[in-house]
């Protein structure tokens, strides 16, 4: 008896081991270890680990654009597809058929700013494991007139296909603002007394990644970097409180950073 319980852990012991080995942690699982896919289109294939494996990808999203968004099962049987924007909520959830062999896949598209989104691919159990295969699909808006711009854009700002000019509003299309009323800029400024703190205004555009700089002097100093926000999906005021520990004078901008 005795015997047989030792060669038992022994077998436990190597079979832990062979798992270690042959299924490594292939895509991180947070987001902040996410695989980045490159823009356009993707393909790459991933396995799910032992014990609620997470890989994550993260993409960048365009404005205007629809992506499909396709997890096909490879030996795995069962999955799970969670599409996540840059910050808050809501995600987009989709699974396939478990055992009816079926990819699982989703379409999305926003009207807000370009902005890197992730996509959390997991097993429906524990024991869930095995490979799959994740594709990434753009499908560019219809652009009849050539002008760079989805035409549900154009005619969403415009009314028509005439009237957008690449030159004055490519910023407003990728920054997320509407091109005939809402530029990036600061709104509103405040200064408040002791203890000394400067409240600095902007409307947000969803999902949209601000940087933020400050100077002391325009001439002497240069911008130095503060902070970053990204919005949520409904955009709106933010204000943002700076407490600087050199003053009276700051001058202030703000950065859209292209995900
Ligand atoms: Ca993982
Ligand atoms: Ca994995
Ligand atoms: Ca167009």
């Amino acid at each position: 008896m005795k015997r047989g319980f030792l060669i038992g852990l022994f077998v436990s012991a190597y079979v832990a081991s062979v798992w270690g080995d042959i299924l490594p942690n292939d895509h991180g699982s947070t987001p902040a270890t996410a695989t980045a896919l490159s823009g356009g289109s993707n393909n790459i294939s991933g396995v799910l680990e032992h014990d609620m494996d997470v890989d994550v990808f993260s993409f960048p999203f365009k404005p205007w654009t629809s992506y499909t968004i396709v997890v096909d099962t490879g030996t795995v049987r069962d999955v799970n597809i969670q599409v996540l924007p840059p910050t808050g909520s809501p995600s987009y959830g989709t699974t396939n058929s478990v055992w009816a062999g079926a990819a699982a896949f989703t379409n999305l598209a926003h009207q807000g700013a370009q902005s890197r989104w992730f996509i959390a691919v997991s097993g429906m159990f524990q024991f869930t494991t095995g490979s799959y295969h994740l594709a990434v699909w753009e499908n560019p808006g219809q652009d009849t007139n050539g002008s760079g711009f989805p035409d549900a854009w154009e005619i969403h700002y415009f009314g028509d296909l005439e009237t957008a000019d690449p030159a004055l509003d490519t910023e407003a299309y990728w920054t997320g603002r509407d091109p005939t009323a809402d530029p990036l800029a600061i709104d509103s400024m405040q200064q408040r007394a002791y203890p000394t703190r400067d409240v600095i205004g902007w409307s947000l555009a969803p999902y949209a990644t601000y940087d933020l700089f400050t100077s002391t002097n325009l001439v002497i100093n240069d911008w130095e970097y503060v902070d970053t926000h990204t919005a949520g999906d409904s955009g709106g005021l933010w204000l943002w409180t700076n407490e600087p520990t050199v003053g009276p004078h700051r001058f202030y901008k703000i950065r859209f950073r292209a995900e």
